[in-house]
């Protein structure tokens, strides 16, 4: 019989800081779902002795690898790429790839292991997994950009495949560098196969998939507010970011009835009194993805908006709010503001965009917050259907994927719900963490120590 190892949670945070020095996000991840956890398994003994946090804490492999590659004028130049493959109990690791000069081990192991619980939420069978290098998209050439996705993945191609790892977008990586990625894994394995999701339409990309993680949000907020007994209808919603999340966040919250204030990027906000219109929306959209330039362009099309360079949109009164850009965007002042002018709910496109104090304000609040890890499943989830569409080698239609999506954004609402309501509040990131990890944990005892 094992002797059980039943430390309490200081002490198993102590061990995650020893373990993970310097290693700043990974442990606020961590933490944040471990103080839930921890209440969750004080009579389960079984967790406890078997060590499943602690294993679920420590990644099953990081890969770390050079990518070097040669710019437009012939300078070689040298970045770090990563694949962080946190769990794969209950199916192949799945999860992002980032480009972005933020990117570190840190950054893609906390976003690897709020993977796990994302992806178990769903219900699909996917595992935990995220990957990434410190490389900078911003005014690369297209055949830059190429050049580099076909290095990444001469090291990468060896790591994933459709039953071993399925990688896909996230920040600064959209519809064109999947393309680079998927035609370079193509060309060194001569296999077709649905190895990375967010394809495009014309090679195995499922529709829907552009659209749902910002659409799922807004569902999931829908989810919350409903529970509530309200709407989206008439109400404001501020934005933060501008990218695949923000734009079709703040299309569906348009289409809904509400109105868009704000969208930003990393050089400040643009405030639009008059909202931010289906054609506003549309602008972005080009503007980010094939102009590439920064939202500031936006006043420069549209008169009555605001630009405030080097701020976040926070203190802009709402109803709503969606923070679709990066980790810890929405501090504990920031979220001061928005409670004391009156936010009603808050949905996370982005992953970690709050930080743990920032989170304490809207749980003592007792506002209606969807942490990242529920709110922003929609994503991954229409990932899970376009694996599931490659393998069967046939391809759903739009308005079959929109309702999949719906349902499954009120499959995962109603799981926080059933493991997060008390005395009538839902605690949305405690019923998110304790669903999410009772699946994995169940499947990793049924496999002993392994
Ligand atoms: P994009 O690259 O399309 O857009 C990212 C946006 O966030 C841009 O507006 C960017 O501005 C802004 N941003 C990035 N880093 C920073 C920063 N350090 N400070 C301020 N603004 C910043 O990425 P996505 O829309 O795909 O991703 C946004 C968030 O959503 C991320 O947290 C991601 O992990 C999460 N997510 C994405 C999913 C997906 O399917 N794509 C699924 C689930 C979650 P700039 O152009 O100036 O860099
Ligand atoms: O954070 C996320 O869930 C994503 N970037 C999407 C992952 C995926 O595999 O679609």
């Amino acid at each position: 019989m094992a002797v059980s190892d039943h430390v309490d949670l200081a002490t198993f945070m102590a061990g995650v800081k020893k373990r993970n020095p310097g290693q700043t996000e990974f442990i606020q991840a961590v933490q944040e779902v471990a103080q839930d956890i921890y209440g969750f398994i004080d009579d389960k003994e079984e967790y406890h002795a078997a060590q499943i946090l602690r294993r679920m804490a420590e990644p099953d492999r990081v890969i770390s690898f050079r990518v070097c590659w040669e710019d437009d004028n012939h300078n070689i130049r040298v970045q770090r790429g990563y694949r962080i493959q946190n769990n794969n109990a209950i199916g192949p690791y799945k999860g992002g790839i980032r480009f972005h000069p933020s990117v570190t081990e840190s950054v893609l192991k906390f976003l690897a292991f709020e993977q796990t619980f994302k992806n178990s939420l769903t219900g699909l069978p996917m595992g935990g997994g995220k990957g990434g290098a410190n490389f900078n998209p911003r005014g690369k050439s297209d055949s830059e950009v190429m050049r580099f996705c076909q290095s990444f993945m001469t090291e990468l191609y060896r790591h994933i495949g459709p039953d071993t790892d399925v990688p896909a977008g996230d920040i600064g990586v959209g519809g064109r560098e999947i393309g680079y990625m998927f035609g370079q894994y193509k060309r060194i394995t001569n296999r077709w196969e649905g190895v990375l999701t967010g394809k495009g339409q014309e090679y195995g990309g499922s529709q829907m998939r552009p659209e749902a993680t910002g659409y799922g949000a807004v569902y999931f907020m829908q989810n919350m507010l409903k529970h509530a007994g309200h709407d989206v209808e008439g109400k404001t919603a501020v934005i933060s970011g501008s990218g695949n999340v923000a734009t079709h966040a703040a299309e569906k919250i348009t289409q809904l009835g509400g109105k868009v204030l704000t969208l930003s990027d990393s050089g400040g906000f643009i405030h639009d009194p008059d909202g931010i219109s289906q054609e506003k929306i549309d602008f972005v959209k080009q503007l980010k993805t094939v102009k590439r330039g920064r939202i500031s362009e936006y006043c420069d099309e549209f008169k009555g908006a605001s630009f405030h360079e080097g701020k976040r949109p926070w203190d802009v009164t709402c109803d709503l709010a969606l923070p679709c850009a990066t980790q810890n965007e929405l501090n504990e002042a920031e979220a001061a503001a928005l409670v004391k002018n009156g936010v009603q709910a808050v949905s996370e496109g982005a992953n970690m965009p709050t930080t743990l104090e920032g989170v304490k304000v809207f749980h003592d609040a007792k506002i209606l917050y969807g942490p990242g890890k529920a709110a922003n499943a929609g994503g991954v989830a229409v990932s899970g259907l376009e694996m599931s569409q490659n393998s069967e080698r046939i391809s759903w239609n739009h308005e079959r994927l929109g309702e999949m999506l719906t349902e499954l954004m009120e499959g995962i609402h109603e799981k926080c719900v059933e493991y997060g309501e008390h005395d009538g509040h839902v605690d949305y990131v405690k019923g998110a963490n304790i669903a999410g990890f009772k699946k994995v944990a169940d499947a990793m005892l049924a496999f002993g120590v392994v």
